[in-house]
């Protein structure tokens, strides 16, 4: 959780912080009819379990775009509103998208290594494979997805998409199956939020479909990718290289990944600059704000 967003929200409601009470069932026994509000994030939301243990809910505000750690139907059943930080973080996730291809195609972190050690003095750097004019195919077309199109088309890249239908007002040719997205395109972007139809949408075809010259880009969620299957591959060489700010077990990373040149690794920071969170943390507190004061909610998902 960010400082900012903890001292703001101390200022103006009652808040407990979660992560410091170790016995949990305890801590909801003593206080579960005083809470009306939570705020979740990507990693900790509102569970069904968690939801019925709480009486007075009135509200889950998440500090992030993404909505799988909240049971929405049960929220919508119980009429408890939720809101999220959309459009704010775009930009950041698109850019680090960006980031994540330059760094993994043109080697950026494996060429500071090199420098950082002293190698350069034995002779040149490897030669990298160039980004611009190779062919991007993006899952998931929304605000981030669309974001990350436009730099691409910046880099001369020809885009395409899959998404569960077709964009009437997009440009980009549109795929209605991963699999022949990912046989035609270099570079593969998972740009899409994770729900059970695209849990696991980067599975064993996918990744042989986009072969040993392909990349692939992660910056939705670690669960959009069969990540034992990412690493064979990677291992293997059936996968030209991977860059991802996502895995499945957050923080856990596999192990097998660190000894990998053609993988640059990144600790979910796609939205993490300061500019971008404290907009984040300004859209829980105006929507908290706008709940409880019987206000239209800022960024309303129910
Ligand atoms: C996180 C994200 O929310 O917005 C999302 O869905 O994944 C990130 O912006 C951020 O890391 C705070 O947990």
């Amino acid at each position: 959780m960010s400082a900012y967003l903890e001292q703001e929200l101390d200022k103006r409601f009652n808040l407990f912080r979660f992560w410091n009470f170790p016995q949990k069932k305890e801590f909801l026994k003593e206080n579960s009819n005083s809470i009306r509000a939570i705020v979740g994030n990507a990693t900790a939301g509102a569970d069904a379990e968690l939801i019925d243990q709480l009486p007075s809910l009135e509200i889950v505000a998440s500090y992030s775009v993404g909505l799988d750690k909240i049971d929405l139907v049960k929220c919508k059943e119980k009429g408890i509103r939720v809101s999220n930080t959309p459009d704010v973080l775009t930009e950041d996730v698109a850019d680090l998208a960006i980031g994540l291809i330059l760094a993994t195609l043109r080697r950026i972190c494996e060429s500071d290594r090199y420098v950082r050690s002293g190698l350069w003095k034995k002779g040149d750097f490897r030669l990298t494979t160039k980004f611009s004019g190779k062919s991007v195919g993006i899952i998931g077309l929304g605000r981030i997805g669309s974001a990350i199109a436009k730099r691409a088309e910046a880099f001369s890249c020809p885009i395409s998409y899959y998404s569960r239908s077709e964009k009437q007002d997009s440009k980009y040719k549109y795929y209605p199956n991963v699999i022949d997205l990912a046989s035609n395109c270099h570079i593969l972007i998972v740009a899409c939020p994770l729900t059970d139809e695209t849990r696991h949408i980067i599975n064993r075809e996918v990744i042989d479909a986009l072969g040993p010259r392909g990349v692939l880009i992660n910056i939705g969620r670690g669960p959009h990718v069969d990540e034992p299957e990412l690493v064979s591959a990677l291992v293997e060489g059936r996968l030209g290289g991977a860059g991802l700010d996502v895995f499945e077990h957050e923080p856990e990373v596999p192990e097998q990944l660190f000894g990998l040149d053609n993988v640059v690794l990144l600790p979910h920071v796609g939205s993490g600059t300061v500019e971008t969170r404290n907009a984040m943390a300004d859209l829980v507190i105006g929507n908290l704000e706008a709940h409880f004061l019987k206000k239209p909610l800022l960024t309303p998902v129910v």
